[in-house]
């Protein structure tokens, strides 16, 4: 049987290895070059332009770039076909890696040890068991749950968030909208792992980092966020630190990407800026599974990681 094409359709960086490594399995279309093609069953997108897809006509299942799908979630003439997202150990694993560098980083008051170094300080500050602290993780998916065997290994105690508040061992999980104060309440690092849907656009607001916990001699709450800049409202993450309701925060994702310019972020004292690179999706590690995925689906299989198109993730 034809195999049919591939339409890589990727705006925000350059897909040359992506196209490289598909092109030597199957034919691939790349966006510029037409993407109104009955010969193309498969899609693989990252940002892809609005109602691009309504125009494949014979598309089997769309293939998100990124663990993340509310980039394409958004598109307004999304065809009724699978979508797949990226689960793949090695993104879990550098997500991971992310997660245990902050919080360390955070706790070991590298902030506060670099302002001294600055000033040729030499002077002690208090240090704190990491069994004193509690990490929240909101979001106990793929990335949220690997993240908290790590930082349990570091010594942390761990709370987690979820919709459907599954155990994870070593967590104390709380769940839904009844479990979000309970959570907050009882966490003084929390780590954002949540996807972007309707119900998290804007969560990470500052009524939700006043529900940290900030207890003596602990310095204050701190927020890590990996997971998209619009569950955050970057003004109220301001707030929060010039008013001591966070002590400091570690952003890889922003309300507006690249993070402009103009924005205070860029050069607080307090925060810890990177442009979104927590887990960068590796062509070398994604492209055989893919490929894997499509014979599967030419097999008559089910696909697996397919998006719950209800719940938005
Ligand atoms: P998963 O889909 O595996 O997990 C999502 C988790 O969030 C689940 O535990 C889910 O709950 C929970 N959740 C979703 N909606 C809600 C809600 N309304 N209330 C409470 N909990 C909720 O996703 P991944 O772990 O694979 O990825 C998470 C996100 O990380 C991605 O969507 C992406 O946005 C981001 N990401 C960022 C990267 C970066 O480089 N910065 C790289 C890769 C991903 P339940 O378990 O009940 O379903
Ligand atoms: C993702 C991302 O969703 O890189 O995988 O943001």
């Amino acid at each position: 049987m034809d195999q049919g094409r591939i339409l890589l359709a990727v705006n925000g960086f350059n897909p040359q290895r992506w196209h490289e490594l598909f092109a030597a399995e199957r034919q691939v279309v790349l966006e510029a070059d037409g993407a109104a093609d009955p010969s193309i069953t498969y899609a693989v997108v990252w940002r892809h332009k609005p109602n691009l897809l309504a125009r494949l006509p014979n598309l089997r299942a769309i293939f998100s770039i990124g663990a993340g799908v509310d980039h394409i979630m958004t598109d307004p003439g999304l065809p009724d076909v699978p979508i797949i997202r990226v689960v793949d150990p090695n993104l879990t694993q550098h997500m991971s890696e992310y997660v245990l560098w902050r919080v360390l980083d955070h706790h070991r008051q590298s902030m506060a040890y670099r302002a001294q170094q600055s000033k040729k300080v030499w002077r002690d500050l208090p240090q704190r068991p990491a069994g004193d602290i509690a990490v929240g993780i909101m979001g106990l998916g793929e990335l949220g749950r690997t993240a908290a065997v790590g930082l349990r290994a570091a010594g942390f105690r761990i709370n987690g968030w979820s919709r459907n508040g599954r155990q994870v061992d070593g967590v104390t999980v709380f769940a839904g909208d009844g479990g979000l104060i309970p959570f907050l309440n009882s966490t003084d690092i929390l780590v954002v792992l949540l996807p972007l849907t309707p119900a998290t656009t804007g969560i990470v607001d500052y009524r939700l980092l006043r529900e940290l916990r900030r207890r003596n001699g602990l310095g204050g709450a701190v927020l890590i966020n990996a997971g998209r800049g619009k569950l955050q409202k970057d003004d109220d993450i301001l707030r929060a630190l010039e008013d001591g309701t966070l002590k400091e925060a570690s952003l890889d994702v922003f309300e507006v990407e690249p993070l402009p310019k103009t924005s205070p972020l860029w050069s607080h004292p307090r925060v810890f800026a990177t442009p979104h690179v927590a887990a960068t999706s590796d062509a070398n590690h994604l492209v055989g599974p893919m490929l894997a995925q499509m014979s599967a689906i030419e097999r008559g299989e089910a696909p697996s990681n397919v998006v719950d198109r209800a719940a938005g993730y």
